[in-house]
């Protein structure tokens, strides 16, 4: 199987997580892209979804799958009982690097508004340690040079991702050669800096299951 043919099978599985007649949490990237199809031939078990960028709330509505916004969704007291996202790395704790398709202030949204969080990936996503994919950070322009050098501090070696600009209108710093021991405490700390809108490390708040595409079939993890 090639890469996208698991990324394909860990989409397919997370159908089985969904629950019929509800709202669903739908994350970015090209595997959450294969969920969307997927989606589309169930539109009718569904109650609209959540999305986490204009890429997928334009593949959702191309599907014919209503696209809610989640003020309303949320004033409403409507739940999202499952949130479906893909990632850069996962570790063993389920806690994760994202933002390679520059969403991750929008996921990261979505995922805190959802109830379980399922994860899809290819089997090359899984790592003992985070940090070998360069970490993004979302920040707002005025502030990148200021984020950059208490980024530098930390030993990483931030990259303005280039001619990228977030639906936030904000830009990302994608930072190498970050040693990330304790991902809890580096989310906490970056996050707090003036100018951070969102870091991609998903740790304080891990994924709920990973459906881990591999060739002799799907791994559900816990
Ligand atoms: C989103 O898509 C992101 O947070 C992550 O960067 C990316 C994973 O992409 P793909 O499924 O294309 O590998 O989930």
């Amino acid at each position: 199987m090639n890469q996208d043919e698991l990324k394909r099978a860990a989409a397919r599985a997370a159908l089985d997580e969904l629950v019929d007649g509800a709202i669903v949490g739908v994350g970015s990237g090209s595997t959450v892209n294969f969920f969307i199809d997927y989606l589309g031939e169930r539109r009718e078990r569904i109650a609209g979804a959540v999305s986490s960028s204009e890429k997928s709330s334009a593949r959702l509505r191309e599907r014919g799958i209503e696209v809610l916004e989640l003020n309303d969704v949320v004033a409403a007291g409507r739940p999202i009982p499952v949130y479906v996202d893909g990632a850069d790395e996962i570790d063993t704790g389920l806690r994760m690097i994202k933002g390679g398709g520059g969403a991750l202030t929008r996921e990261k949204i979505v995922a805190a508004a959802s109830g379980c969080f399922v994860c899809i990936v290819d089997a090359s996503k899984l790592v003992e340690r985070l940090g070998a994919f360069p970490l993004p950070v979302e920040v707002i322009p005025m502030a990148r040079e200021l984020v950059a050098s208490r980024l530098r501090e930390l030993g990483g070696r931030p990259v303005e991702r280039a001619g990228f600009v977030t639906d936030n209108g904000n830009l990302i710093l994608d930072v190498a050669g970050l040693g990330i021991d304790d991902p809890v405490a580096m989310e906490t700390r970056i996050n707090q800096w003036p100018g951070v809108v969102t870091v991609g490390l998903f740790a304080s708040r891990p994924a709920d299951v990973v459906l881990i595409a591999k060739p002799d079939g799907i791994e559900r993890r816990p």
